[in-house]
């Protein structure tokens, strides 16, 4: 089915439009994780419902995708899912735990446990299509952020069964079992492709591949195990005609090559400077980077930071502003409206 018409004002999209390394009429911004537990409305709506429940119910989606765009103008929404939502769509028995994050039942160790994983299907998560075309018609001249995890960040949660700081065993059958590897990266990467061709089929106007723990990683073996992965799903997203973000944590010796991989935008967290990022992506728009620490500081103090941000940007093809991670749950709305309304109305260069 053909992908409803789009908004024409979109075409005026700051978000859109900096993606692009186009003129802006204002810094857009948005913030990673803007929907969830900061937000009392949030709160409200998940009383009692699991979150991959949540997920899969389309009219909950669309109301928690909208909260932070009703509360705070945003230049842009994120589809309000999960990087695991696919895989359990396929089947794998895995669950998001409260205060705990994704947990896999069977950890993925064997080449076999990998061939049991199914390859996604449009059908698989029909849920998905339905949301987002209902998110669609409701955000109008906003755009919506599709998304999907990247290969070496859901084969973590595959491999070690949870969240894991040191990604051990998952760095591990990288480096010995480099048969099994790669058969877990194309499987994972056929399934973001996937989905995030399902995301955009359905109405979405950019996709963000999140790389979250791509930042225990070595340039070279970012480069020689992982990348071509990566590239691989940013390839297929590049046919959709849709600007693409790739984002990380502790990536400040791998923004080239994940600028490299496919993106035409570089997420940054705000442990690098954007002046030391931006030469690193080149001709490319960088995302980013306060740090979300810094809405719990006075509002003079975060919005003098967030000027620095602004200025630093400035040197890029582009520039999307954003926290460096994600919202901190205990996060004030209020300082994320007030920082919204700073970075929109900060004058341009
Ligand atoms: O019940 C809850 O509220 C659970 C908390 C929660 C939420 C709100 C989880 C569990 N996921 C989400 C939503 C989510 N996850 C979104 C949409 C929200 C938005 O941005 O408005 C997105 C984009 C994600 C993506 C995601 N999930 C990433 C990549 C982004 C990042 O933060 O680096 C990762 C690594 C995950 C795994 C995950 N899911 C949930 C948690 C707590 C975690 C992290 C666990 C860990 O530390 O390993």
């Amino acid at each position: 089915m053909a992908p409803p018409p789009a908004h024409p004002d979109l075409a005026r999209s700051a978000f859109l439009l900096a993606a692009r390394g186009e003129p802006v009429p204002h810094t857009p911004v948005w913030f990673m994780r803007q929907a969830g537990r900061s937000l009392p409305e949030y709160l409200e709506v998940r009383e009692g419902v699991a979150m991959l429940e949540a997920c899969m119910r389309p009219e909950l989606v669309v109301e928690i995708t909208m909260q932070p765009v009703r509360r705070y103008g945003v230049d842009a929404a994120i589809f309000f899912s999960d990087i695991v939502l696919p895989l359990k769509a396929v089947g794998v028995d895995l669950d998001i735990k409260p205060g705990v994050g994704p947990v896999v039942e069977r950890p993925v160790r064997t080449l076999a446990d990998v061939e049991a994983i199914p390859d996604l299907t449009p059908d698989h998560v029909d849920f998905v299509t339905e949301a987002v075309r209902g998110l669609v018609g409701e955000l109008g001249g906003t755009p919506l952020i599709g998304f999907a995890g990247a290969p070496f960040t859901v084969a973590s949660y595959l491999v070690e069964g949870g969240p894991s700081k040191e990604h051990a065993r998952t760095k591990a059958m990288m480096f010995g079992a480099p048969d099994v590897w790669d058969a877990l990266m194309r499987k994972i990467g056929g399934i973001a492709a996937t989905y995030l061709e399902v995301q955009v089929a359905a109405g979405a106007s950019a996709v963000q591949l999140f790389d979250s723990w791509a930042g225990a990683l070595t340039p070279a073996d970012y480069r020689a195990s992982v990348m071509p992965h990566s590239a691989a799903v940013l390839e297929r997203a590049g046919a959709l005609g849709v600007p693409r973000i790739h984002f990380g944590v502790g990536t400040g010796s791998l923004l080239g090559p994940m600028g490299e991989a496919g993106a035409d935008v570089v997420g940054v967290d705000w442990r690098t400077p954007l002046a030391d990022a931006i030469p690193q992506v080149g001709d490319r728009a960088v995302q980013g980077n306060l740090d979300p620490t810094l809405v719990f500081a006075p509002t003079e103090v975060m919005t003098a930071r967030a000027a620095e941000v602004i200025e630093a940007g400035r040197a890029a093809r582009g520039h999307v502003f954003n926290l460096g991670h994600g919202v901190i749950p205990s996060t004030d709305p209020d300082q994320l409206a007030r920082l919204t309304e700073f970075v929109q109305g900060y004058p341009l260069g």
